[in-house]
This record gives structure tokens, C-alpha cells and sequence, in this order.
């Protein structure tokens, strides 16, 4: 059984129990002052923007009692899982695993590393530690959502363009369908997410769909 959700490019079919909600890096170290994404030179209001959406479409899956998966972007103490691309890349003053106000930038234990409160994991969810961009590189995450019995995905998260988009892509490959909540996620960068947006429903849906969590919240009134 699917209930159609009112979606980009068309109707949603999104299938209760089988659907798993991602919410990806909602962490201190992209959405406070002092972290990783503005050691970068982001303006990270704009994230903070968002986060009273991502609670709500957490608590809304929590009702539910739908499955929901938490990732976080992060690195061994060693830095062993952290390509030196990735690391030195764009030389900036402060890199992964060095000394920030909330602890080692992106490195696993770390008040940074950590997802903010407001969004924070309770036992029972899902919760994978990724090295990469996206969720399904160098993590067990498959494993998990099919063992779960998944097959629909839906998104919401930080940053559009970058972890959710290579997260939404990379499950696209592997067969999911993926559902993007627009209000539910966001860029440093307004003209990223909207192209973001417009890639992923282009071509019928060639990754996915796109609609606003009250479009969902709403298809289940
Ligand atoms: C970035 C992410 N932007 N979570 N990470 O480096 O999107």
C-alpha cells in the first residue's frame, strides 16, 4: 500500500513502514558558530534556519513509529578515514581534526561531531558515523536499511547540495526511492539548493522527488 504525496515531479508513492526517514549532519560542527562549515567561511544562520522543520519532520516520523536513520559526517581520531583531498584541499586556515572551539573539527566523539540537541538521536533510530559525503560510502547504512525492511527514503538535512544530494544520488543507485523535504534542508549557498532541487526532479525524477514537509504532513491529516 503507498499513499501518494503531492511531490515534483509527480505524485510521491510513499509506503508506510517501508519508509525510512534520513536526516543527514545535523551536526554542531555545520550549524553553530565556531564549527567546521564557518571555519570554511559559511554563514551558518542560514542552517539554523531550518532546524525547527527538521525537529518537527522528526517528530512527525517519531509518531508515526517510522524507522529513521541519523548520519553524521566524521573521522577517526587518526584521521585514518580522511583522504588527504579531502583534508588539505582548499588550504584553509583551519582543517578536519584540528582544534576548534567545540573540540577536533569533524572527528567522531568530538562537541562538534555531535548532532545538535534540538535533532539529537533517541535510542532505538539509526544513527551511522560517515567518512564521506555520502551516506552510503564506508558505511554499514545499506545493510541496515534493508535488514530494516526500507525501500522508500526521505530526506531532509545539511548541506543540500553536498551530503544530502551525494547521500539522495548514491541511494537512487542502489534503488531506493528518495523524497526530498525542501524545508527540511539547506545550503550556505541559496542558488546551490535551488539548482540542487531543480537536478534532482528534472528528467521525471531522474534522482528523486521534492516537496514541503506540510505537503506530507497534510497527505496524512
Ligand atoms: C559538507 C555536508 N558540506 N554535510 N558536508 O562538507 O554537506
Amino acid at each position: 500500500m503507498t499513499i501518494a504525496i503531492p511531490a515534483q515531479p509527480y505524485a510521491f508513492p510513499f509506503a508506510p513502514g517501508r519508509t525510512a526517514l534520513v536526516v543527514i549532519d545535523m551536526q554542531r560542527d555545520f550549524i553553530e558558530c565556531g564549527g567546521f562549515g564557518e571555519s570554511l567561511g559559511n554563514d551558518v544562520t542560514r542552517l539554523q534556519a531550518i532546524v525547527p522543520t527538521v525537529a518537527a519532520l522528526i517528530g512527525f516520523f517519531r509518531e508515526k513509529g517510522w524507522p529513521i536513520l541519523h548520519t553524521r559526517e566524521s573521522h577517526l581520531p587518526d584521521l585514518s578515514d580522511c583522504p588527504p583531498s579531502k583534508r588539505l584541499r582548499g588550504g584553509a586556515a583551519m582543517r578536519i581534526g584540528d582544534k576548534g572551539t567545540m573540540g577536533r573539527l569533524l572527528v567522531r566523539g568530538e562537541a562538534g561531531a555531535s548532532i545538535i540537541p534540538e535533532c539529537a538521536p533517541l535510542s532505538g533510530e539509526m544513527v551511522i558515523d560517515k567518512p564521506g559525503k555520502g551516506m552510503f560510502h564506508a558505511t554499514g547504512c545499506e545493510s541496515l536499511l534493508r535488514e530494516a525492511g526500507v525501500t522508500h527514503l526521505v530526506f531532509a538535512g545539511v548541506t543540500t547540495e553536498v551530503c544530502v544530494q551525494a547521500s539522495m544520488r548514491e541511494a537512487n543507485d542502489r534503488g531506493f526511492e528518495c523524497l526530498l523535504i525542501t524545508d527540511a534542508t539547506e545550503s550556505y549557498f541559496p542558488k546551490f539548493k535551488a539548482a540542487a532541487i531543480e537536478m534532482i526532479v528534472a528528467q521525471g525524477g531522474i534522482v528523486g522527488w521534492a516537496t514541503s514537509f506540510g505537503e506530507l504532513r497534510e497527505a496524512f491529516a
